[in-house]
């Protein structure tokens, strides 16, 4: 790291104590932009960098529910509207114990590169609260949305700020929060994306982002005339981004041979077919139970831990932030892995980054590779404005124009001699466009 992208990570560092991922992200992302904007003098002497890293508004909010035992709880919730540059705030909530402020503005922070990268105008925020789901009654997961909700409320609109799910956030948590916003504000309208099918959701949507990171690797293999036929894959997570990739890499003629959550992992090396996924969705969500139950239904291994010691061809972390570090990295690249696409945002760490780019693996960060649930979740704001419904053939054609259109812009400027730096291409084709509405918009 050159000197004054030390310096820069340090004043971020001093005036954001203790944020250590959203620090993280921000030195991810200056390694590669300060060196480009050294570059291009266009960008040069507007503090872009140092706009882009100080959110527009952080809204911090009490979030009080009574437990079905009559008994009162209180949360936090937040909301990160981090960068309007390029349209309203979007992105996901998070419901998750370790929810706090860092890690909110990490998700904020990068998904206004990856929302850039959609070709979609849509600026970049990001909410949640340190509420958890787990072992929650749906009466109670109603009680705690519609609390959270009646703050949010103030704040977002389909033309401002347009929240969606992540982590502990679905289907059921969408429509308790999108009938809240309704009886509040009197209104029906695309306040919310991932919306049930009936009620202005679209098709794909939850699909999209697995599919859209097994098309993204698929691209990248794509180059190396490789592809997902024959392949084994461990991905890990069991939530719904890991199951929409275990459903398309099957599709594709690879075997999915582990998969996992916060407990530990199951290793199935007669692959998670289709039948067996069906299992997996049911168990996930609708039973809302533990993973290694499928260990027990298909009597095969259940370890704890993370499923990188396992040998594979490509994997897919689609769990949660830092669960991929340099041990793992030197594990799967010396079982053979030629290929690792995000699903999850930030799941590698930095070493293991550096580890993965030096050998030359195929490496796709997650803002490029898993933008294909929010790019989805643009299209299903295009058609709640239009008011109409594309077919699934439709939306799932569009979303695989887009991930390609993001590879390509992963190369245009990441492309180094024989390999491609997708982090430096996904850094660099992100900024540009945001950095340009921002110059065009003055200082603001
Ligand atoms: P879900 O809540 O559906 O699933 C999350 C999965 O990850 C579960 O299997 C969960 O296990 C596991 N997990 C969560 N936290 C941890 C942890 N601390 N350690 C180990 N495992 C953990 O979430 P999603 O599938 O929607 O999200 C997964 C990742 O993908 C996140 O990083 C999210 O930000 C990212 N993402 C999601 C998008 C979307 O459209 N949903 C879009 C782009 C990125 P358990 O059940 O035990 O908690
Ligand atoms: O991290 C993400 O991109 C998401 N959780 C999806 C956000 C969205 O607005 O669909």
């Amino acid at each position: 790291m050159t000197q004054n992208i030390k310096d820069f990570v340090k004043k971020v560092a001093i005036k954001n104590p203790g944020e250590v991922e959203f620090i993280q992200a921000v030195q991810e992302v200056a390694e590669n932009i300060i060196p480009f904007i050294d570059k291009n003098e266009k960008y040069q002497n507007k503090m872009l960098l140092e706009r882009m890293v100080e959110p527009e508004r952080v809204l911090i909010f009490r979030v009080p529910w009574v437990d079905d035992r009559g008994e009162t709880n209180v949360n936090r919730g937040y909301r990160v509207e981090f960068n309007s540059a390029i349209g309203p705030y979007k992105g996901g909530l998070r419901f998750h114990p370790s929810v706090n402020l860092s890690i909110l503005k990490f998700l904020g922070f990068e998904q206004v590169f990856k929302n850039s990268l959609t070709t979609l105008p849509m600026g970049g925020g990001k909410g949640g609260s340190d509420f958890n789901p787990k072992a929650k009654s749906d009466n109670e997961i109603m009680n705690f949305c519609q609390s959270f909700m009646l703050e949010l409320s103030k704040h977002i609109g389909p033309n401002t700020d347009v929240p969606a799910g992540d982590i502990g956030v679905g289907a059921r948590e969408i429509g308790y929060m999108f009938g809240q916003y309704k009886r509040i504000r009197n209104e029906f309208t695309g306040v919310l994306t991932g919306k049930g099918i009936n009620w202005g959701g679209s098709l794909i949507r939850p699909e999209a982002t697995g599919y859209g990171n097994v098309y993204f690797a698929q691209n990248m293999l794509e180059v190396h005339q490789e592809s997902f036929s024959g392949k084994t894959v461990v991905i890990s997570g069991s939530g719904n981004v890991a199951q929409y990739a275990c459903e398309k890499a099957t599709e594709l003629g690879a075997k999915v041979v582990a998969l996992s959550d916060s407990s530990g992992y199951i290793y199935d090396p007669a692959g998670i077919d289709s039948q067996k996924l069906k299992y997996v969705m049911h168990l996930k969500n609708v039973k809302r139970g533990r993973i290694s139950e499928y260990a027990k239904e298909y009597n095969c291994v259940f370890k704890k831990g993370t499923p990188w010691v396992i040998a594979c061809d490509i994997a897919l972390p689609c769990a949660t932030q830092n669960e991929l570090n340099l041990d793992d990295a030197q594990t799967l690249v010396s079982n053979g892995c030629i290929c690792v696409s995000e699903g999850a945002n930030m799941p590698t760490t930095p070493d293991a980054i550096e580890f993965f780019i030096n050998e030359k693996i195929l490496f796709a960060p997650g803002k490029a590779s898993n933008a294909g649930g929010v790019a989805t979740s643009g299209l299903e704001m295009s058609q709640n404005s239009l008011r109409i419904n594309w077919t699934r053939e439709e939306v799932d054609s569009k979303l695989k124009e887009i991930m390609k259109n993001i590879h390509s812009s992963c190369v245009r400027y990441g492309k180094d001699k024989d390999f491609i730096n997708y982090v430096k291409g996904a850094n660099i084709a992100g900024f540009v466009k945001v950095a340009d509405a921002m110059l065009d918009q003055g200082i603001v």
